[in-house]
């Protein structure tokens, strides 16, 4: 190190700078609403829906600009030294070798030190709001499972009762009885005479559970609880088979806007990672772990609307976001459709009897043309946000996408969303949980 001249006040001004730094950071979340964000929209984050996420995203901004800034000056004073005492013919003044300076090494030890432990407090806190979210014992939250496996993700919902029960418990060829049945009934009527896979060859007790897993129980419900049974009364069988493997695997999961919300997770086969990332939620899926995660919507996320078919390409072709249709009786142009007697019906946009687009589906680019000839204006819909898989979990993990969808309180009345959550007003009251900021 060639240093020539030091003023002696150097490393007193550095702590000072840092000291004014570190308090900075502390106190900017509570003053500003967001940071300002020099660098365009496609480079930067995208945009940020859940309450907690705005914390996040401000010591994120704060620690780029601080690390931006100290890089940009280390280069510049290290470039400055290799011009100043660069080599010169019949140079007389000698660099002075230097073996320690306390005061400067103080300095650089003391200032990364200050910032760093301002860093650990901010960074406590904002992780704490998210992963012990206040909304983690709010009686009035919803929940839903997501089960992760090779390579999808099975939405479950937990019916009005806002129960989810008991998942992911498999047989085993050890066992002494069969697994239940939905129906309640036992897994028996391939060996009636045989108690459990216990008192068959091993080989072949394994076949048979397959058999069941793969026929009647993919997610490993446990049918002998009452709380993985969303219509208990048996009342709607539209409710009681709210959860049945068909409707689950693939589905979109829907959440109500500003209602508290946990997402527990749990994972069929490997390691999977649950990623929402504008709702800056992220949490690894681990098989044999039910893992937990809060979010509630901000004020303004955007919710379901009307589109004109030109806000619709911009949505998909710029934002680069799906579109959820939501058609329903009130909806200008739309029909009804039902093919035969015994399929569910269902509200669509139609051309000469052809379907161009039917509720509850997603709008792509090529409908759009459809949609104009067939002299549609304007679609209700809800932009459906990307749900990744964050781990490298086989071979389809880049491919393994869901979608989630933010609704109000008007749609969340229809079917079959209807059916998905306690009505809202009927959950317990909670306390208020919001994020800190
Ligand atoms: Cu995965």
């Amino acid at each position: 190190l060639v240093i020539r001249k030091r003023p002696k006040s150097l490393p007193f001004t550095l702590a000072l700078v840092a000291g004014v730094l570190a308090v900075a950071l502390i106190n900017a979340p509570a003053r500003a609403a967001a940071f300002p964000l020099a660098i365009g929209h496609d480079w930067w984050l995208n945009t940020n829906y859940a309450s907690h996420g705005r914390p996040m995203d401000q010591i994120f901004v704060a620690i780029f600009w601080l690390t931006t800034v100290i890089f940009i000056g280390v280069q510049a004073v290290l470039v400055w030294f290799l011009i100043k005492y660069r080599h010169r013919e019949g140079r007389t003044e000698k660099g002075v070798y230097t073996h320690g300076n306390a005061r400067l090494e103080m300095a650089w030890t003391l200032i990364p030190t200050v910032i760093l432990i301002a860093l650990v407090f901010w960074t406590k806190r904002v992780w704490d709001d998210y992963r012990y979210s206040p909304i983690s014992d709010d009686p009035s939250r919803v929940k839903i499972l997501v089960i992760g496996e090779q390579f999808k993700w099975n939405v479950i919902y937990p019916g009005p009762r806002n129960k989810i029960g008991r998942y992911l418990l498999y047989p085993k060829p050890t066992d002494l009885k069969w697994p239940t049945l939905p129906d309640g009934k036992s897994f028996d009527y391939e060996f009636p005479n045989v108690p459990g896979p216990a008192y068959l060859p091993e080989e072949q007790a394994r076949q048979a559970l397959d058999k069941f897993l793969a026929a009647n129980n993919p997610l490993g419900r446990d049918f002998t609880d009452p709380d993985t049974n969303p219509d208990p009364a048996g009342t709607d069988p539209e409710l009681a088979s709210l959860n049945s493997y068909g409707k689950t695997v693939g589905r979109i999961i829907v959440i109500p806007k500003g209602r508290p919300v946990e997402i527990q997770l749990g994972s069929r086969d490997v390691i999977h990672d649950f990623f929402l990332p504008n709702f800056r939620t992220k949490l690894d899926v681990v098989p044999g772990m039910r893992g937990r995660l809060f979010l509630r919507t901000t004020d303004d996320c955007p919710g379901p609307r009307e589109y004109t078919l030109e806000e619709l390409r911009k949505v998909i072709q710029v934002d680069h976001f799906d579109v959820l249709a939501l058609i329903n009786k009130d909806t200008p142009k739309a029909d009804y459709y039902r093919p035969n007697r015994r399929k569910p019906g269902y509200y669509r946009f139609s051309k000469n009897g052809d379907t161009i687009l039917r509720e509850n589906s997603m709008i792509t680019l090529a409908v759009l043309n459809e949609l104009k000839a067939a002299g549609v204006e304007k679609v209700p819909g809800a932009i459906a946000y990307d749900l990744v898989c964050e781990e490298l979990c086989g071979i389809g993990h880049a491919t393994m996408q869901g979608k989630l969808v933010v609704l109000d309180e008007a749609w969340m009345k229809e079917t079959p969303y209807k059916y998905y959550f306690p009505p809202s007003g009927t959950e317990p009251a909670g306390k208020v949980a919001m994020a800190r900021n």
